[in-house]
């Protein structure tokens, strides 16, 4: 795409394939999207490729990509892949699949024409791989254009509308999404203002268009819509989802809806969640709410994602009964099986809200009878705004391999994900996509993995810098040098931030840098509890809120206890004094010192390696990140300064290594 960034994509990425004779067999529109890809690359490498048997050389074909079955534009995601007499073959029942398998051959690149390969299956473990985008259409008067985007403005609208002219650009979103295994994307943030309301009647033409540009790359668009939508566009006195006139409105909007967009993929709602309409009004459940949807959707197959963001954001901070921690688990277990197959709740990794360290939520694992899908934040609101190097790989992976039953035994996160596994979107109109041009390793790790929860988040990195950054066999220095700023990112951002599952001493507001007590008198539920003898929420159920109980038994013990709780999660669970000991043998408060000044050493020395690296790769990619490290030092030292001077004058215990704290 002119004026956008390559990505993962780089046309050189195509050279294994653009020098090549390739065969393409089966016809459809994905299948048109792979032999563009192909032609293209041949145009540019010199290679051929050839339709359904037609030679264009005498040359053996040294690629064939088949179609089995029909493309229908959905479904048959899954390829076959192998290699034998000097030919790679892929085959794919559906044109889906054959694009998945044509990426596959680009991420292999000259590797998938060398050797043999015996038959290899492919096929996502999540069907749903899903982004969302908190884009709003009309710029909002407090969080602009797109609510806690960090990348410029909208890719999708601009001053109220849908970009036309630059619909081009989304197709080329919608191509990098599909290289790395997204097949979902909610276009509007799920809180809904009137503009964007008004989207799934009169204005869903637009949607349509953006639709239009996803499709050939086989993603399926979805709608944030409110709750409200039957008073707000319908004029009804109600949106009692019970009530006859609500559910005849609802089926109407939709129908219209799909004979816009065909393969329409669905609704997001955010209900009874800070401030947005919901269910409750009408003393009807949740699963009310959300079957009511299901049902309209479910002649057109088409599927209602119903967050489980639901808690109370206008607590008395006083009231130290309340834990905004609990409140999903105990808002919704006791509509386990209540819900339709077409609705699926979708649950935020944490129970809290993204912080750099959560423990799983306890209601994955225990809704058994509910289809669900876990929602992680690529847009880095509270872990550096895309102004920090985090890439968030490794917390991801962690999340999706816990086992929420037992320990060991049971089914890890990512196969509880029966409704899929969505993240919000990090992507906006800036020339980068992402704002820092490394934070696109995490809306590629984020496809990778929804596409294989268990797979090694490292390999996932090793492959994305391969294909971005493409250096030689003789470019080690580079690949190791982008390893060593990326991969230990997450631990230094929670080092020099709010260490041992703490959490929330940002800006309130905004979320950006330090503000030890920012929240801490506020209504949001979001405490630390710091006092002159310790710090840390207690969640045990012998003598705290009880979150702690949630869990299945082997969980519930082991958080139960600050002897038997993990040290990263020890102030999420426990609150406890400065001077306990934690299982690393340090004291909470000298590992809060060592901790920030750890961080910002390891953020200086990143800062090195990147600066080593420059000439080695585009110039205005380097200087964009050079400039944000120079931000990211910063604000680090500046956490690093606010954290230690704030505890130490809390404690007066001095740091055992005397060093310079304010
Ligand atoms: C879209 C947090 C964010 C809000 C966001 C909300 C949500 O509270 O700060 O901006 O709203 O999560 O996930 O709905």
């Amino acid at each position: 795409m002119q004026g956008a960034d390559p990505a993962w994509l780089p046309d050189e990425a195509f050279r294994p394939i653009g020098t090549r004779h390739t065969l393409i067999r089966g016809s459809g529109p994905l299948v048109d999207t792979v032999h563009g890809e192909v032609a293209e690359a041949c145009v540019r490498f010199g290679g051929s490729v050839s339709r359904d048997g037609t030679l264009v050389s005498c040359e053996p074909y040294d690629l064939v990509l088949e179609l089995t079955g029909t493309d229908d534009g959905d479904c048959g995601e899954a390829f076959t892949f192998e290699r034998g007499d000097g030919r790679t073959t892929v085959t794919a029942s559906g044109g889906s699949g054959l694009l998945y398998g044509l990426f596959h051959v680009v991420r292999l690149g000259d590797t998938a024409f060398q050797g043999s390969y015996g038959r290899e299956e492919h096929r996502p473990e999540s069907a749903v791989r899903m982004l969302d985008h908190w884009d709003n259409v009309a710029v909002h008067p407090v969080m602009g254009q797109v609510e806690r985007g960090y990348a410029g403005g909208s890719l999708f609208w601009e001053d109220g509308r849908a970009r036309g002219e630059l619909l081009g650009r989304v197709r080329a979103y919608g191509r990098l999404l599909a290289a790395c295994g997204i097949n979902a994307v909610a276009v509007n943030n799920v809180n809904v203002h009137e503009a964007e309301a008004r989207l799934l009647t009169d204005r869903i033409r637009e949607v349509a268009e953006i639709a239009g540009a996803l499709r050939p790359y086989g993603i399926r668009t979805h709608l944030s819509v409110t709750f409200a939508a039957p008073m707000v566009l319908g004029g009804l006195p109600t949106a009692d989802p019970l009530d006859e006139a609500v559910r005849g409105w609802w089926a109407e909007a939709s129908a219209r809806v799909y004979a816009a967009i065909p393969d329409f993929g669905g609704y997001v709602v955010k209900a009874d969640s800070e401030g947005q309409p919901g269910p409750f009004a009408y003393g009807r459940s949740h699963a009310d709410g959300a079957n009511m949807l299901a049902a309209v959707l479910e002649p057109y197959g088409g599927t209602v994602h119903w967050r489980a963001f639901v808690y109370d954001h206008r607590q008395d901070w006083r009231d130290r009964t309340t834990d905004r921690a609990r409140a999903a688990y105990d808002h919704f277990t006791p509509l386990d099986g209540e819900f339709a197959d077409n609705a699926v709740l979708q649950v935020k990794h944490g129970p809290m809200d993204f912080q750099v360290r959560e423990p799983v939520s306890p209601l994955i694992g225990a809704m058994p009878g509910t289809r669900l899908a876990v929602e992680v934040q690529a847009t880095q609101e509270y872990t550096g705004q895309q102004r920090h190097v985090c890439w968030l790989g490794p917390m991801w992976s962690e999340v999706l391999r816990f086992r929420p039953h037992d320990g060991a035994d049971g089914a890890s996160v990512g196969e509880l994900a029966r409704g899929g596994l969505v993240a919000v979107s990090n992507v906006g109109d800036d020339p980068f996509w992402t704002g820092h041009p490394l934070a696109q390793a995490n809306l590629y790790t984020f496809g990778r993995l929804a596409w294989q929860p268990d797979a090694d988040p490292r390999r996932i990195l090793d492959e994305w810098i391969g294909l971005t950054f493409a250096p030689g066999p003789d470019d080690t220095r580079l690949h190791a040098g982008l390893r060593t700023v990326l991969d230990g990112s997450w631990r230094t951002y929670e080092k020099y931030t709010a260490p041992l599952g703490v959490g929330w001493m940002v800006q309130p507001g905004h979320h950006y840098g330090p503000s030890v007590d920012g929240y801490e008198y506020s209504p949001w539920g979001t405490y630390h509890f710091a006092d002159r003898d310790g710090i840390g929420v207690d969640r045990s159920v012998a003598t705290g809120t009880g979150y702690a109980g949630q869990y299945a038994k082997a969980w519930a013990e082991v958080y139960e206890s600050p002897e038997t709780c993990p040290d990263e999660l020890l102030l999420f669970f426990h609150h406890v004094s400065y001077g306990h000991t934690l299982r690393s043998g340090k004291t909470v408060i000298q590992h809060m010192y060592d901790t920030h000044f750890e961080g910002v050493e390891e953020v200086e020395e990143a800062r090195e390696v990147w600066a080593s690296l420059a000439g080695l790769m585009d110039p205005a990619r380097h200087a964009r990140v050079a400039e944000r490290f120079e931000e990211q030092l910063r604000s680090a030292r500046e956490w690093r300064d606010q954290i230690n001077s704030y505890f130490l004058r809390k404690s007066g215990v001095p740091d055992a290594h005397g060093r310079r704290i304010y």
